[in-house]
């Protein structure tokens, strides 16, 4: 019923006629203000957690800003951790550029895209079935980011999305979808991190990121952010209104990006060198009701209790 519910609302944003997408942001509205964020916000409240100084200073700048750079070893300084995930991460790169040459040959290759969006290499997509085994998955809902991403948005968030992405250079000369400057739709309450697991500099499709123009920010007004909402602004438009507003990340391998993409961002625009990131996404569970779906279906729960229960099922 909720996988239904939530198709339906993905298509809507690309087709919808008016009295659908009333209805969709209706939805959204209600469970943001009355049902299914109202607990989630009852829910923190009784066990918010208790961050360190290092987890304090990113809910804080993203308050200020929107956005926060880490480096992932002074969140996680367990080397252990870095270690299997530097593997994996090598493991998916390496594989996703061999499969790319196979395709340039015009061999089959298997690799997951996403209509729409088919510049981006996944290595889940959607509809993956992912455990606690899965490395990724676990850093999703490991305290140490699940904490601070629930302490930022005041509730029990939800993991919608965990996946690994490779971009390669790009083959065209325009910018394209995501690469273009934007917000996303799916929630008022959103935080995304990005892992970069290779150097990133301007030849590898830096991610871009507006300060102050989540909701509630100095720069809020500026094509404002609405569920559903029209959130592709005139190129032209914006580059004159932004003006040397933007943050570009550039930054090496290891370091990890917090941002709330209600905000405006682009990325993923490689010209010399590939791209390849983890990139996860907190949201409220009424962004779930109506505005968004998860990529991956939960294997198995057991074991978990409290918050992280809660961002898995
Ligand atoms: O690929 C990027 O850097 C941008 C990604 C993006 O727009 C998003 O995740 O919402």
């Amino acid at each position: 019923m909720h996988r239904t519910r939530t198709r339906f609302a993905a298509r809507v944003h690309r087709v919808a006629s008016g009295l659908e997408r009333r209805g969709v942001i209706a939805t959204y509205e209600l469970h943001d203000r009355v049902l299914a964020n109202r607990a989630s916000r009852r829910l923190y409240g009784r066990e918010a957690p208790r961050l360190d100084e290092v987890q304090q200073g990113i809910v804080e700048r993203l308050r200020e800003e929107g956005y926060a750079l880490v480096p992932f070893s002074e969140l996680l300084p367990d080397q252990g951790l870095w270690g299997e995930l530097e593997a994996d991460g090598e493991r998916f790169r390496a594989e996703t550029a061999a499969a790319l040459e196979l395709e340039q040959q015009g061999r089959d290759s298997a690799l997951r895209r996403r209509p729409g969006k088919e510049f981006v290499v996944r290595k889940y997509a959607y509809g993956v079935e992912l455990g606690l085994d899965d490395p990724w998955l676990r850093l999703g809902v490991n305290p140490r980011l699940l904490d601070l991403a629930n302490a930022y948005l005041g509730l029990w968030s939800k993991l919608e999305y965990v996946d690994l992405w490779y971009t390669p250079p790009a083959d065209a000369s325009d910018r394209r979808s995501s690469q273009r400057w934007h917000r996303d739709f799916n929630d008022r309450h959103l935080l995304k991190a990005f892992l970069y697991l290779v150097d990133v500099d301007e030849e590898t499709g830096p991610f871009e990121y507006v300060p102050r123009s989540a909701p509630g920010g100095d720069f809020d007004a500026f094509w404002p952010w609405r569920p559903l909402g029209d959130n592709y602004p005139p190129d032209d438009e914006f580059a004159a209104r932004i003006d040397g507003k933007a943050v570009t990340f550039t930054a090496p391998k290891g370091t990890l990006i917090f941002c709330n993409t209600s905000g405006f961002h682009r990325g993923g625009f490689a010209t010399g060198q590939p791209r390849v990131l983890a990139t996860f996404t907190w949201d409220s569970p009424a962004s779930l009701k109506a505005l968004s779906e998860r990529n991956y279906v939960l294997e198995d729960g057991a074991g978990l209790e409290g918050a992280r229960r809660y961002a898995l099922t």
